[in-house]
């Protein structure tokens, strides 16, 4: 028998679970989902036969209200364990296989449940405190920079060399750490980092919005880094607002305000500090007729869908 995880596509902390099985030796198959795959993905799941699977984890992301309905009506129950951290998942602790602390991550809420059954190496205790910081904003109060790169070589090597690469290392057991191949790409990708936020800096739109001033750009990369940078440049702005079209709209803070509220009037949600919200298709309809007057919307994904 083999496990089945499910767990976020985004960041280290949604794919390090993965990183944790394979240093377990688990057979398991894995899926990467992002929040607003998951409902479509687990109806899709829960109508299937799922009784190859020994367990059935979820780790770092929010499960809908209405999955958790069907996962309790299920005979499979009882294979599910799901370890999160967003606030928006709070509800979801009355069922007695769920776990959601939001002062952890969702990869070191597994990583205690593994824990309990494997033994790890000690560079798998230091390498996990790194994505809690990264995941949950500690790395800059903590001064932990590994944590920072370690985002950024996700971003550079992409989710499945990632996954290899962090497996490779951990599985030596050396004390964790960066190698000079590593420290050089970084030094690469820094650079364009930088560029890209002074030229988003400089196209900025300030508004006000809920009583609160956000600055607001077009950006569809590098977010943590371009919200953080800018929320420490513009200290006059209470949140800074990144527009994604094909991804959605994310807001960020270093200031104490429950950015949730404004993130879930957009039906969205997330951490206080960190959250986002989706663009409807509907939106984007209009932003192109506003541009292309008096065009006609032959196709949209909206409609092939249906
Ligand atoms: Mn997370």
């Amino acid at each position: 028998m083999k496990d089945l995880i499910i767990s976020h596509v985004a960041d280290i902390d949604g794919v390090s679970p993965i990183i944790l099985m394979k240093l377990c030796k688990l057979k398991f198959d894995y899926e990467l989902k992002d929040i607003d795959e998951i409902e479509e993905y687990m109806n899709d799941l829960l109508n299937t036969d799922l009784s190859i699977y020994n367990n059935i984890y979820i780790t770092d992301l929010t499960v809908p209200e209405s999955i958790y309905e069907k996962i309790n009506n299920s005979s499979y129950k009882n294979k599910f364990k799901v370890f999160d951290h967003h606030k928006t998942h709070l509800f979801a602790t009355k069922f007695d296989y769920v776990t959601i602390d939001i002062n952890e991550c969702g990869t070191t809420l597994f990583y205690k449940y593994l824990k309990t059954k494997f033994k790890f190496k000690k560079n798998v205790d230091e390498y996990t405190d790194h994505v809690k910081n990264l995941d949950i904003w500690l790395w800059q109060e903590k001064n932990d920079i590994l944590a920072k790169e370690l985002g950024d070589l996700f971003t550079i090597y992409g989710k499945e060399k990632y996954i290899e690469e962090m497996y490779l290392k951990l599985k030596k057991g050396k004390k964790f750490n960066l190698d000079k191949f590593e420290n050089k790409l970084l030094e690469i990708e820094q650079d364009r980092i930088d560029r890209y936020i002074l030229k988003c800096e400089k196209d900025m739109i300030v508004i006000k919005y809920n009583g609160l001033k956000s600055g607001l750009i077009f950006c569809e990369k590098y977010k943590s880094e371009v919200g953080n940078r800018l929320s420490v440049n513009h200290p006059e702005l209470d949140f800074i607002t990144m527009i994604n079209l094909s991804g959605g709209i994310s807001f960020r803070t270093d200031k104490d305000i429950d950015l949730t509220v404004i993130a879930e009037k957009l039906n969205g949600g997330g951490h206080k500090k960190a959250c986002g919200a989706p663009i409807e298709e509907s939106t984007k309809i209009e932003l192109i007729k506003n541009i292309f007057k008096g065009c006609e919307i032959l196709d949209n994904k909206e409609n092939s869908n249906r």
